[in-house]
């Protein structure tokens, strides 16, 4: 449609708040019938830099199976927040969240993933984190999945791998949608979907040592079942709870080209559309061409049940969400290398990185905004951006997080050119409000939060909660409704 005139801002209604997941807040892993998940048998590395998460094989399984304890698994400890969530809830009420993201973690409901009744105490947790939400007027944006599962299903599926956990999934989410009707306005289907690419952490489903044609094999059939699973639960939602929405999460991954060589723009857009095929398929609820090309070339050969194609076409996912951290670089020369749970891939020499190497660049997210909502025309949510940096907490209580603030205004500046270019943007879920357990370290000193958390590496620490410079900083930012960065 032609128009004269533009947005100055953010719309009104515009859903700022914060993004956390079970498994890096919650603790309490073996409490009120809780099941053992995926990402509780994930070691903190000696080393974060040799860390590897898909470095679980079947026999490291069978050891954290076999070790109740929980110093070496930072992720059965969290920071608490099942013991903690009222104070925390109402500090990001305290800075004015209109939205809050987190994950229900499934082995709470199902403990080994295919009872055939849910775990009472386990939705009664959430009964009362919704009832703190609503409280204080905070919508939940509830992730369905975020990097882990009943390890039961690991244990007799190889996780996603297998089939068989599509019907148990969607039991799962359909015991939610069911409960939770009318109380959550929106979902997410698979935390970075994408991301089962580089194994493990994302698809449960183990492959360690394997030669990599097998790998890629295992792990495309897995985020096929997922897509399958993603859209029943679409088509469920839309039958249970008419008014709510579901959403579709990628890593989005912005690939820049080396030079301007034909050859490397090529590429580039090649890697891009790896990228991007993820929400083609949730979103357009087909494969598209240049993936099936790619599946034939690497002798990829996707399992599909007759109507699995029709489930896709049916039910596409009424928005798009992605997580923004960095984007990448590369030529028809090279490949990426991956550190963590994202792949950092090439240098960009125009860009500063973090501690950790990931390379910030806020132009880039309105660059991914504007292609995003080109290519598919939903409304479109950014639910995970942030800064992991060491925090230093001062003798008087204090945090100055200068850089934090630096990095994440950037990166509301550049929203805000989006929205005024058109973009459909729904909000903003920053990523860790309060520290967390880092996923891809598995430590405590990797921190976003705006909300610091008195605990260290190896779990000592008095769990206390202090504001960070950035909590009152962020405050301001949502009452002026992103105006006053
Ligand atoms: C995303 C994950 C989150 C979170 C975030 C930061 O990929 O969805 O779970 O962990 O990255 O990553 P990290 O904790 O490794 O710094």
């Amino acid at each position: 449609m032609y128009r004269t005139s533009f947005p100055k801002g953010f719309p009104e209604g515009f859903l700022w708040g914060g993004a956390t997941a079970a498994n890096q807040i919650e603790g309490a892993w073996n409490v009120d019938g809780k099941g053992l998940s995926t990402a509780e048998v994930v070691q903190k590395a000696a080393n974060r830099r040799e860390l590897t998460l898909d470095g679980v094989t079947q026999a490291s399984i069978q050891t954290a199976v076999a070790d109740t304890g929980d110093r070496l698994y930072p992720k059965r400890r969290g920071i608490d927040f099942y013991h903690h969530y009222k104070e925390d809830i109402a500090l990001f009420a305290e800075m004015g969240f209109k939205v809050y993201r987190f994950s229900i973690a499934w082995s709470r409901i199902f403990p080994d993933g295919d009872e055939a009744e849910p775990n009472e105490a386990g939705l009664a947790f959430y009964d009362r984190v919704l009832d703190e939400l609503e409280h204080y007027g905070i919508q939940p944006l509830i992730t369905l999945s975020h990097y882990e599962m009943p390890l039961a299903l690991t244990e007799k599926y190889n996780g996603w791998a297998g089939r068989e956990v599509i019907a148990d999934f969607n039991r799962f989410t359909e015991v939610l949608f069911k409960r939770y009707k009318g109380r959550v306005r929106y979902w997410l289907t698979f935390n970075e979907i994408n991301s089962g690419t580089w194994g493990f952490h994302e698809t449960g489903a183990v492959d360690q040592g394997l030669p990599e044609d097998q790998q890629l094999q295992i792990r495309y059939q897995a985020l096929h079942h997922q897509f399958v699973a993603s859209a029943i639960a679409t088509k469920q939602l839309h039958e249970i709870d008419p008014k709510a929405k579901i959403g579709s999460m990628l890593a989005r991954m912005q690939t820049y080209a080396k030079t301007p060589d034909p050859l490397d723009v090529r590429a580039a857009q090649l890697e891009d559309e790896k990228n991007l095929f993820f929400t083609d398929v949730q979103a357009r609820g087909v494969y598209p061409e240049y993936m099936n090309r790619y599946f034939a070339e690497h002798e990829i050969k996707i399992d599909m049940a007759d109507n699995d194609e029709q489930i896709l076409a049916q039910n596409p996912v009424d928005f798009l969400s992605f997580s923004y951290y960095m984007t990448t670089v590369t030529s028809h020369a090279d490949q990426g290398d991956s550190l963590g749970n994202l792949a950092i891939g090439g240098r960009n020499p125009y860009l500063k990185a973090s501690d950790w190497g990931w390379q910030i660049d806020p132009v880039g997210l309105r660059i991914s905004l504007n292609e995003m909502w080109d290519r598919y025309r939903k409304p479109l949510f950014v639910v995970e951006n942030g800064l992991g940096a060491v925090d230093q907490l001062e003798a008087d209580g204090h945090v100055h997080d200068n850089y934090r603030i630096d990095y994440l205004r950037a990166h509301i500046q550049q929203m805000k050119e989006a929205v005024k270019d058109g973009v459909d943007l729904m909000g903003y879920t920053m990523w860790g409000p309060i520290d967390l357990i880092s996923f891809s370290t598995s430590e405590m000193s990797k921190r976003y939060g705006f909300i610091y958390v008195d605990q260290d590496d190896e779990g000592n620490g008095s769990l206390k909660r202090y504001k960070k410079d950035s909590f009152f900083w962020y405050k301001k930012v949502i009452a002026s409704n992103g105006d006053d960065l």
